[in-house]
């Protein structure tokens, strides 16, 4: 019998769906209590939309509280039961709030069986599958409701980023609310939740650029930077997820504490920012992506903060259990949560305190990688690009950014990108490009032929990238210039990233290592059609994409 139903990401068991427990390690339990945030959530959009369509306020502490409930239910975000049941009563008594400023004022607010608005689910476990992605029926709507709100959750969670570096839009706020809104109460045609889609793809990347500029306006432009790969003879914090105000705090808070603190995954391009650079007890990132975790924390013997997913559950006994610490929307049962307070301020010395009584990083590999290739550096590369390019020398682009993850079959990136042709070079962001980073692919004219941009939101200097190169080569469309796309996912960052590249009109667009499971055969067929959005297939074939 099935306990839960999440399909949310490329893990997914067989292919279709987790139903007894998931494969990131999530308990039914916690995915039912995930479902009823989603559930509880999607109602406060309702109210909230309606409240906005009459010209009524919304309070802002609605728009942080809706994406941080999406940005929860990330894959491998937040695994803490009770903390996500505290969240759902919390979201509740938002819904009831808005409810009541929406009747004082006379105000109509649309009501379906699934919005429950005068009551709560007996038990938020009682009724696990009625919340599920599965409570609609029809394929179809089922996918693109999926996708739409999957495309939500990514935008929610670079929504966070940025409005930790205190920046936010109304307007992006305002449509995830609407869109939410719109997915729960209309009955929409399935031409309308294509556009939804669309819409939710445009607003991606506005997301996208709101982070670049909150990163950027902080921390400085990206600059082309040689990552240390080795370790330090003092004891050392590792921090892992993708936010740069968490780790600018400990940076500060860590500065003349004889303790040094090192990146993994998603947080190796902090190392390319001028602001965060310059302190010198930044030494390096250590490992590689995510799913590597248990084995490099292992070795690395010091505390470990994670500030979002990717969070993989330790095994009873590991090492370093008692050292993971989360803040933001990450969480851990039994592992220590770092709050902000009032102010954004995190107090990070329990950390730092642990950290002094560690021994130091065990070295895992020498050397450096070279990454920062954001679209400020790239801008200043493109009279030598064109150059390459009008030479001969450089033949095309291949985009492959997007995310590692565990399965065997993520090895046909390793492979794809090595037997590329000499004159491509590959543009990378996310975690995807710890699959072929350190494999010495060399350089064309000077310009390394791996090009990281950095996090998966960094995919947004590709877009740019793109639309300056049809700009130098005077094409009209994106879709003629030489650059070809093999994107990786596995979680909803990614198909943030997709949806904004697909919004922008890029077609052809090649998707592994395996098709989304929300994506329906039909919906498939469709995209396969309509954009030429299709799944990979063996190295030695899909090189034609380079041909
Ligand atoms: Fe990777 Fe995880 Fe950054 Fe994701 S560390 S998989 S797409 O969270 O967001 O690229
Ligand atoms: Fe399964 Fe992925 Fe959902 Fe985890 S997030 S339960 S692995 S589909």
């Amino acid at each position: 019998m099935e306990k839960m139903f999440c399909f949310q990401c490329q893990e997914t068991a067989k292919g279709t769906g987790c139903t007894k427990a998931g494969v990131c390690g999530k308990q039914a339990s916690t995915a039912a209590m995930m479902d009823m945030l989603l559930f509880a959530t999607r109602g406060i959009a309702v109210v909230a939309t309606s409240l906005r369509q009459h010209n009524m306020q919304v309070p802002t502490e609605v728009a942080h509280f809706v994406d941080d409930a999406l940005f929860t239910t990330i894959t491998n975000a937040n695994f803490d039961e009770d903390v996500i049941r505290r969240k759902v009563t919390a979201a509740f008594e938002m819904r009831d709030q808005l409810l009541v400023t929406a009747f004082t004022a006379h105000i109509g607010v649309p009501a379906v069986d699934e919005t429950c608005w005068f009551g709560r689910p007996e038990s938020y476990q009682s009724k696990a599958l009625d919340y599920s992605p599965m409570r609609t029926v029809d394929p179809e709507i089922r996918s693109l409701k999926e996708l739409i709100t999957y495309g939500l959750k990514g935008m929610a969670a670079y929504l966070e980023h940025a409005r930790n570096l205190g920046y936010s839009d109304g307007a992006l706020d305002a449509f995830i609310q609407r869109a939410l809104s719109d997915i729960t109460v209309k009955m929409l045609y399935l031409d309308e939740l294509v556009a939804l889609v669309f819409e939710t793809g445009q607003h991606g990347v506005e997301a996208m650029a709101l982070l670049d500029k909150a990163n950027t306006f902080t921390y400085g432009r990206p600059e082309v930077t040689e990552v240390n790969l080795g370790v330090g003879t003092r004891p050392g914090i590792l921090v892992t997820g993708h936010d740069l105000r968490d780790l600018e705090m400990l940076l500060e808070q860590t500065q003349d504490k004889g303790v040094d603190i090192y990146t993994h995954g998603e947080m190796l391009p902090a190392h390319y920012y001028p602001f965060l650079k310059k302190y010198p007890h930044l030494v390096g990132n250590y490992g590689g992506a995510w799913w590597k975790q248990r084995e490099e924390f292992s070795a690395f013997h010091g505390p470990i903060l994670f500030t979002t997913n990717c969070l993989v559950p330790p095994v009873d006994g590991a090492p370093y259990r008692e050292k993971m610490f989360t803040t933001n929307s990450a969480g851990f049962p039994g592992c220590r949560h770092i709050a902000a307070d009032g102010d954004g301020w995190k107090d990070f010395s329990p950390i730092i305190e642990m950290a002094k009584q560690c021994q130091p990083p065990a070295e895992l590999e020498r050397g450096t990688i070279v990454g920062g290739f954001a679209h400020d550096q790239v801008a200043k590369l493109s009279d030598k690009i064109a150059e390459a390019v009008k030479k001969g020398h450089i033949r095309k682009f291949v985009v492959m950014a997007g995310c590692d993850g565990r399965m065997h079959s993520r090895e046909y990136y390793t492979e794809f990108a090595y037997k590329l042709p000499k004159d491509c070079i590959i543009l990378t962001a996310g975690c995807a490009k710890y699959r072929y980073n350190k494999l010495h692919l060399g350089e064309i004219d000077g310009i390394p032929r791996v090009l990281d941009a950095g996090q998966c939101n960094d995919s947004y200097s590709w877009v740019l990238t793109a639309f300056a190169l049809r700009d130098l080569f005077k094409v009209a469309d994106v879709n003629e210039l030489p650059i070809v796309y093999n994107i990786a996912w596995y979680e909803q960052k990614a198909v943030i990233v997709l949806l904004a590249l697909l919004s922008l009109g890029i077609k052809n667009i090649h998707v592994g290592p395996t098709l989304p499971a929300f994506i329906s055969p039909k919906l498939a067929i469709l995209l396969k059609r309509k954009l030429g959005l299709e799944g990979i297939t063996v190295v030695d074939d899909d090189l034609r994409l380079a041909a």
